[in-house]
């Protein structure tokens, strides 16, 4: 029996080999689909329209909001479960003033052919400023076809960003998210199931013929996201790679089975109130949840969901405060009604009274 990964690929891959072609930016079909959409449903518009972008890191850095997306690209790689449809190549660097202000392009920031080490796709990445360099995070495959995390750093946010000739050691999987304590102590979280290869590092080595995703044993405690310190100088981690443990409320890790909560992709870490909030999706229930700690290292106690699935199969998010309020970075795919061609938005987030997050729905009902 197909899972509903698979038979979602399944699916798409005939519509992915329909579509295929080298553009990158909307086409004019795509355009009809936006303009047949009915825009008002959804709780918020595209913040770019002449090009695809998609999990969006955002920062508040000098006072400017700068935005750190993948760049989706329909290369016509047919659909898979190794994810490589999402064949990006480049990132560009977006910038604000404030959340409803003109959203600026610094153009290319970085592009496969600039690392070394790097063969494709380009997927979702962060950045970080520490004594005076700004730093990008972001995950590609090499030549092996494995996914790593590298590193480049810049003078100015909006880059352009020299790469690192080598992937962060002891690094793997995707989906690095870099947060800086106030005590000045960095740490990087990643990991991302299925495409991302999280379920086939064990003990620091991978196995190429693990289970597709979760454990097979579905009693088994869900694989976890991972978290090492960053050395002082941002390029390397200082420490061991460890779990992020997510328990319930009866201090019980989550299952593998338990896919409305268990951690998929797409880590973030913010802190509010005292409190460090582990937000993530669940991947194929497609929900944003959250975990909350005491620590910046967990373990995270888990809470909920505070968005709703959003139009498109993945869902890739970034929590920022700008100006007294915190804002939600996410994307959809109602440009193009295709999960590798998405469009980054923003929201408000707010946090209760009682420190829980107020639920976002994407959609109207
Ligand atoms: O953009 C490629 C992948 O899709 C990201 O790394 C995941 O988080 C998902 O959004």
């Amino acid at each position: 029996m197909k899972s509903k990964i698979e038979c979602t690929f399944l699916l798409t891959s005939f519509l992915a080999f329909m579509a295929g072609c080298q553009n990158s930016s909307p086409s004019t079909a795509d355009r009809q689909h936006a303009d047949q959409a009915d825009s008002a449903k959804y709780l918020s518009q595209p913040l770019v329209r002449n090009m695809y972008t998609a999990d969006p890191s955002a920062h508040v850095f000098d006072g400017r909001i700068y935005v750190y997306p993948s760049h989706d690209v329909d290369a016509g790689t047919p659909q898979n479960a190794e994810g490589d449809h999402f064949a990006m190549r480049d990132y560009h660097v977006f910038s604000m003033d404030s959340v409803n202000g003109k959203v600026t392009d610094h153009g290319v920031a970085l592009t496969v052919e600039d690392v070394p080490w790097a063969e494709r796709q380009l997927w979702a990445p962060d950045a970080a400023y520490k004594n005076g360099t700004y730093y990008l995070y972001f995950p590609a495959k090499g030549r092996d076809g494995i996914f790593r995390i590298g590193v480049a750093s810049s003078k100015t946010p909006s880059g352009p960003f020299k790469a690192e000739s080598k992937p962060i050691e002891g690094s793997y999987s995707i989906d690095p998210a870099v947060f800086t304590d106030d005590d000045g102590s960095s740490y990087m979280y990643f990991g991302g199931l299925s495409g991302g290869q999280l379920q086939r590092w064990k003990d620091g080595k991978y196995d190429a013929k693990a289970p597709d995703a979760d454990p097979e044993d579905k009693n088994a405690p869900a694989l976890a996201p991972k978290i090492a310190r960053m050395s002082t100088d941002m390029l390397r981690f200082d420490g061991p790679v460890q779990d992020v443990q997510i328990i319930d409320k009866e201090g019980k890790a989550i299952l593998a089975s338990d896919h409305d909560r268990r951690f998929f992709e797409a880590a973030w870490l913010h802190k509010y109130d005292g409190k460090y909030y582990f937000t993530y999706s669940t991947g194929d229930t497609h929900f944003l949840a959250y975990a909350t700690g005491d620590s910046p290292t967990g373990p995270f106690t888990y809470q909920g969901t505070f968005m709703n699935p959003v139009k498109g199969w993945t869902s890739h998010h970034s929590i920022v405060e700008s100006k007294g309020k915190w804002y939600l970075f996410y994307h959809d795919t109602q440009l193009s009604g295709k999960t590798w061609l998405r469009n980054m938005k923003v929201t408000e987030l707010k946090h209760k009274a009682d420190g829980s997050i107020q639920l976002i729905e994407p959609m109207e009902k």
